[in-house]
């Protein structure tokens, strides 16, 4: 039976689920809500999520909010292939990079400099501008670090740990490259020579499977 997913394109935490439910070949039916028209508000979909946030997967009337959460699902509904490693301690160090990610990592990237330019906030105060990327550019040498020694997050094989995290990290190149960003010098524009291992392990994590099927639609030129 398919499940029915709910989700915005561009939406990170959707795209984590959505590459998850792709890679794992796990049966769904797309809703794509369009967030201009406000159809993450609605009566209907307040009902599968009050908070009106994406993703969303209703399996069978059993509703799971939260992305990680449906990737813990997903690892459980379909064990192969794994996502969140084969031994006790593979799956540790998945778990502690998540949550690395999502408490070191995703606030000063995605809050303190892809929100703001995306807001067309970035040249109300250039130099909070500037501040917010030297944290963001302090926490991509931390990946930096670990994929100039590893291919992935967590070691030898792809794992939710870089499924999460790879997301963040295309929202920083694709808003570092706006005009704004140049402007400034934020430096997320070219990671190729700023940060050549975490570009290098984006190129592999595009041969996953499902990273196409799952890609943001409305970023395709
Ligand atoms: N912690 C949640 C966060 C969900 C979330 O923030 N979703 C955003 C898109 S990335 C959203 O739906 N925002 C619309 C809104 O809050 O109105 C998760 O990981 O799924």
């Amino acid at each position: 039976m398919a499940y029915d997913f709910y989700w915005i394109s561009g939406s990170p935490n959707a795209w984590r689920a959505m590459l998850a439910l792709e890679y794992k070949g796990a049966p769904y039916v797309s809703h794509r809500l369009d967030p201009s028209k406000r159809e993450h508000k609605t009566p209907e979909f307040l009902a599968l999520n009050p908070r009106g946030q994406v993703p969303v997967l209703n399996v069978d009337g059993s509703i799971i909010t939260e992305s990680l959460a449906i990737m813990a699902f997903l690892e459980r509904a379909y064990p192969t292939p794994p996502l969140f490693g084969e031994t006790p301690a593979e799956t540790g160090l998945i778990w502690q990079r998540i949550f690395e990610v999502v408490n070191y990592v995703r606030d000063p990237i995605e809050t303190g400099v892809v929100r703001v330019i995306s807001y067309g906030e970035a040249m109300k105060d250039p130099e909070a501008t500037k501040a917010a990327a030297c944290v963001a550019t302090a926490r991509l040498d931390w990946l930096e670090d670990i994929l100039a020694r590893e291919p992935y997050l967590a070691g030898e094989s792809v794992s939710a740990a870089d499924i999460a995290t790879m997301p963040i990290i295309e929202m920083l190149a694709r808003f570092g490259a706006k005009p704004d960003a140049i402007t400034l010098a934020l430096g997320f524009d070219d990671l190729g020579r700023t940060h050549p291992s975490i570009a290098a392990w984006l190129e592999r994590l595009q041969a996953v499977r499902g990273y196409d099927a799952a890609y943001p639609p409305h970023w395709r030129k």
